[in-house]
């Protein structure tokens, strides 16, 4: 343990903190652009610089650890002045377009900029200084590079977090920009469209790819049937952008916030979850019996699905076929709802409502996503991008009515709801898999090995007497991790060391996803996945093969999971 003083208080912490991270557990706030709490620190910004008393030294408080019997100031005039003239230098080179930015009140740069009162940036802008590109190229996350400040922390959690090496910093002093290598297209890089850059942002130079006027145009326009599905984690998350505390579960204003924006019909993505779990967890007791290809691996994400094309295609075979719950939404949605509400599929125009980004590209992704005839979902929007068309629409959401969510496509088992979070979809499909294999009902249908934030989670499920060997992993660079440990038993000629694997690109799961409100941090994530449990706990069905949509839908119409229909409409295939 390391003893010094902050600003006169005295602390005792663990050796290695930095003074930032010290600072904070004494409520102290040094301010900082370049520092994330998922990300190590690389003092790219200098905002944080701090006096050690007697030495007459600065130092940056995100790289320099706490030493014992250091004195540290963290505010006086001096270092406020130092911290307003590096702010006033990365605004010189900053466009002023705040009004029409993607991160307008919603900016750490402009933020701070408000709090140290610059009114002016003094210093003359770089002229010939190499250009920034804007990219548009994946629809999913642009690039508007003349906004970098370049503080690096889009390029770390891509290379580091992610392993993905997509984004890098190319050149050299004020040429430095913000690109993939090679200054390529960011579709043409190893991008998997993840997101995570845009939530790490600080500014607006990584931003999700803004479909809302389409579904404004969309909602306007009468020859359409305009309906949506909201994905499970954000229901706990859309709270942040109206004041409420991280976690709560706002379905049912969202539900009614849906109905008001005009949709004629609002469905459940927990409901796909159940469907998911009807194929995955059936094909998983099918493959286990026969020790065929294993591990399964869930395949829901598609990052994940990206990623494993990308660099893992001799894993192809291990991944489950089974598409993901919004998917299956919509294809039921251009189906089984437009047959049995008499609407023709083709003037059914379907959202998704996803923390994510990389869903914006999952829904054009193959011919599989077409399975009705029709493009399943026609848009995907992110959390955001919902919360700012719900704003728009002049709805008080604080005090709009709860409602319920429409129809069968509506109805969801506490198996669904906790899909949002690490580990979720694992603790789903066991619960379906323990039916499936011993016909009987769990009494205590919690597996908790299986969940929080650990990278890779390792469990063995007792089911009657039989052993199944799962992992959990999330974030990419843990999935590369874990993934190797397979590829490499797999080369040696050994049996797996797993039997089911559940994989989610982004750290958390969805309830991190890169379409989310910004700030993700580990505290967050808990407290967003948390808001997922609860719901589970007070779901009267906690289990997708008992919930009474689920059932209803085989019966009429799909038939036995991993039947010919359910092949046809629930299965991708994949491509090396
Ligand atoms: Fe997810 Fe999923 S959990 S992938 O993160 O399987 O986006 O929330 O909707 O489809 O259910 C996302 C979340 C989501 C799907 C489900
Ligand atoms: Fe999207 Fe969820 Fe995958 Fe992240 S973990 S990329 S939010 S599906």
């Amino acid at each position: 343990m390391v003893k010094a003083i902050i600003n006169g208080t005295e602390i005792q912490v663990k050796e290695g903190t930095t003074i930032l991270e010290a600072a904070r557990l004494v409520n102290i706030n040094i301010p900082t652009l370049c520092k994330h709490p998922d990300l190590v620190a690389d003092a790219g910004c200098g905002i944080c610089v701090v006096r050690v008393q007697g030495t007459g030294k600065m130092l940056r408080a995100c790289c320099t650890a706490l030493e014992e019997g250091m004195k540290i100031t963290t505010h006086d005039p001096e270092i406020v002045k130092v911290r307003k003239n590096v702010l006033e230098l990365i605004l010189s080179n900053h466009p002023k377009d705040c009004l029409i930015c993607a991160r307008n009140n919603d900016c750490e740069l402009q933020r701070l900029s408000s709090e140290f009162g610059i009114r002016d940036a003094y210093y003359p802008l770089i002229v010939g200084r190499k250009k920034h590109k804007h990219d548009e190229s994946t629809k999913t996350i642009d690039i508007e590079g003349s906004k970098c400040i370049l503080c690096g922390r889009c390029v770390q959690v891509c290379q580091k977090n992610q392993n993905v090496w997509a984004l890098s910093f190319l050149g050299r002093g004020i040429n430095t920009v913000l690109s993939p290598a090679g200054e390529i297209e960011l579709n043409d890089s190893p991008c998997v469209k993840c997101g995570q850059c845009s939530n790490h942002c600080p500014v607006g130079a990584i931003v999700e790819h803004d479909e809302t006027q389409k579904v404004w145009d969309a909602l306007s326009n009468p020859d359409l049937f305009p309906v949506v599905q909201i994905a499970p984690a954000v229901r706990v998350s859309i709270g942040e952008a109206f004041g409420y505390p991280i976690g709560t579960n706002l379905t049912g204003k969202l539900i009614s916030s849906l109905k008001k924006l005009g949709f004629k019909g609002v469905f459940d993505t927990n409901m796909g979850a159940d469907m998911t779990i009807m194929e995955e967890g059936n094909e998983f007791v099918h493959r286990f019996k026969k020790k065929d290809n294993m591990p399964l691996i869930t395949s829901c994400c598609p990052a994940w699905v990206d990623f494993l094309e990308k660099f893992h295609s001799d894993m192809l075979d291990n991944f489950s076929t089974c598409k993901s719950p919004h998917e299956i939404i919509g294809v039921l949605s251009k189906t089984y709802y437009a047959k049995k509400h008499n609407v023709d599929p083709s003037k059914i125009f379907m959202v998704s409502i996803m923390p994510c980004t990389a869903k914006k590209y999952e829904i054009h992704r193959s011919e599989e996503m077409f399975a009705s005839g029709h493009q399943d979902i026609d848009i995907s929007l992110t959390t955001r991008e919902l919360a700012r068309m719900i704003k728009q629409s002049g709805i008080d959401f604080k005090n709009i009515e709860d409602q319920k969510a429409d129809s069968i496509l509506g109805a969801y088992s506490g198996a669904g709801t906790i899909f949002g979070a690490t580990g979720g979809v694992m603790e789903a499909a066991l619960r379906t898999a323990y039916h499936v294999i011993t016909g009987k009902e769990l009494s205590k249908v919690e597996f908790k090995q299986v969940r929080g934030l650990k990278g890779i989670k390792e469990a063995n499920i007792d089911i009657d007497g039989t052993t199944v060997r799962v992992a959990i992993a999330h974030g990419l660079a843990n999935v590369d991790h874990l993934l190797k440990e397979i590829e490499k038993t797999k080369a040696e000629g050994k049996p797996s060391p797993y039997d089911f694997v559940e994989v989610m690109a982004c750290e958390g799961g969805c309830v991190g996803g890169g379409g989310q409100p910004y700030g993700v941090t580990d505290e967050l994530r808990k407290k967003r996945a948390a808001g997922l449990y609860k719901d589970d706990e007070s779901s009267k069905v906690r289990c997708s093969h008992l919930n009474p949509a689920v059932i209803q839908v085989y019966k009429e119409f799909v038939g036995e999971p991993l039947g010919p229909q359910a092949h046809k409409l629930f299965h991708n295939k994949y491509t090396k």
